[in-house]
């Protein structure tokens, strides 16, 4: 019998307690087990247990929500994402299999869950700041991808199971924090955003005081709040990845929700361009460099036609709705999932250069002029992407635009 008792009342648990819930409530453990703890959270909003059995070499991930967000208590949120962030992983592991952490057990009373413990990979955006290359990845993420999001879609399911889902999966507050940061903040000079002082006459300038440009960022704010197509991982970024050279799974999908499928392209995409970016500004001249660089470019542009390839297969495979079968309809669809690819890549882009949340990728970068650059660099593209975005269909085009950026 614990001494603690988990059944009651929620609490924030501390490394201690987390031995003792993996004791007491998970039965992880056998008896004779020697355990350790250490909390490894370094996302912006949970707390991450690591309890370890050295003995018989087993372990665990018990994963917290808090009552608000680590990267600022403004964010008050309910813990109750832990649920929607279980249900998710349960469903996307039946969807996209060896692709997303096994969830053993979720607790609605501590809002917490227990998952297969993934430290035999890394983190991928810690892998790529140390310039590994992955030649699988966009393998393995578009396969992630293709699945969980067409398999969720009209296209697929009955219309009144799906709706059920669209229910089952509502999470005002964390699609308010990415209407928010992601889409309106980064687009003004908003008191929330965090800019390299250097950067923000170019902001103004390039950005703030373009009212094409502003027009065409709320007409993206209102897809991603009015286009229910797909359940989105909402967070796709290299932070969101676990990897390992044959292996790759996405885990942290609590900001997931019914909203355009181009939002998790654009997001891996957008991350890749934060790690090439990164490596230009921070390796020196020679072979590694090159072949990293050249890794970075080929993996976005097979992310964008692997994507296309294998959505086209598994349409023609699983699609149900009779008038999604029309001639030209799927050129249709995929098309406009493309065109939110590269609309919210571009989003991205920004608003991890303006706004609260940045990526290390490019903070990591310390000569202060190098950072400049890259920052200014990620804001053209982010631009030209967004107001580009009807004719970005294929890989090639994202190469060709980060080219023509460059001069
Ligand atoms: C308050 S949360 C800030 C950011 O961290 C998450 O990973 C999301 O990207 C969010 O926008
Ligand atoms: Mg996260």
């Amino acid at each position: 019998m614990s001494k603690i008792d988990f059944t009651k009342e929620y609490f924030t648990m501390k490394e201690e307690e987390a031995i003792e819930y993996s004791k007491t409530v998970l039965k992880f453990f056998q008896e004779d087990a020697e355990l350790t703890c250490k909390e490894i959270g370094d996302g912006n909003l949970n707390y991450v247990f690591r309890v370890i059995d050295k003995k018989n070499n087993k372990s665990v991930i018990v994963k917290q929500a808090g009552p608000v967000a680590r990267i600022s208590d403004e964010f008050k949120l309910s813990p109750d994402r832990n649920r929607i962030e279980s249900e998710i992983l349960k469903l996307q592991y039946s969807l996209a299999p060896g692709l997303v952490p096994e969830v053993y057990h979720y607790d609605p009373i501590m809002n917490c869950c227990a998952m297969e413990d993934l430290s035999d990979h890394e983190i991928l955006r810690t892998a790529l700041l140390k310039h590994k290359s992955f030649p699988l990845f966009a393998d393995h993420i578009t396969t992630y991808m293709v699945n969980t999001l067409l398999l969720t879609t009209d296209v697929v399911m009955g219309h009144k199971e799906k709706k059920e889902s669209v229910k089952s999966f509502i999470n005002p507050e964390l699609c308010e924090i990415s209407e928010d940061l992601v889409y309106t903040e980064p687009f003004f000079d908003c008191p929330r955003n965090d800019i390299f002082e250097a950067t923000k006459p170019l902001a103004k300038e390039l950005l703030w005081d373009d009212k094409k440009f502003i027009l065409e960022t709320a007409k993206l704010k209102f897809e991603f709040m009015n286009n229910a197509q797909s359940l989105v991982h909402g967070d796709l970024h290299s932070g969101s990845v676990f990897i390992k050279e044959d292996s790759t799974k996405v885990i942290d999908p609590e900001f997931a929700f019914y909203g355009p499928a181009g939002y998790d392209v654009g997001n891996v995409v957008a991350h890749l361009i934060f790690a090439m970016v990164s490596g230009q500004a921070t390796m020196e001249e020679g072979a590694e460099k090159e072949n990293y660089i050249n890794w970075t470019k080929s993996a976005i542009k097979d992310v964008v036609d692997m994507f296309k390839e294998k959505f086209n297969k598994l349409f023609h495979e699983k699609a149900t709705e009779k008038v999604a079968k029309y001639e030209g309809f799927k050129e249709y669809y995929l098309n406009s999932i493309l065109r939110d690819t590269a609309g919210v890549a571009g989003l991205e882009l920004c608003r991890r250069i303006l706004g609260l949340a940045h990526v290390k990728d490019i903070t990591s970068i310390e000569d202060k002029e190098k950072r400049t650059e890259a920052e200014k660099f990620c804001l053209v593209v982010g631009k030209k992407l967004i107001m580009n975005r009807e004719v970005m269909l294929n890989g090639d085009s994202y190469l060709e635009l980060i080219e023509e950026c460059k001069r």
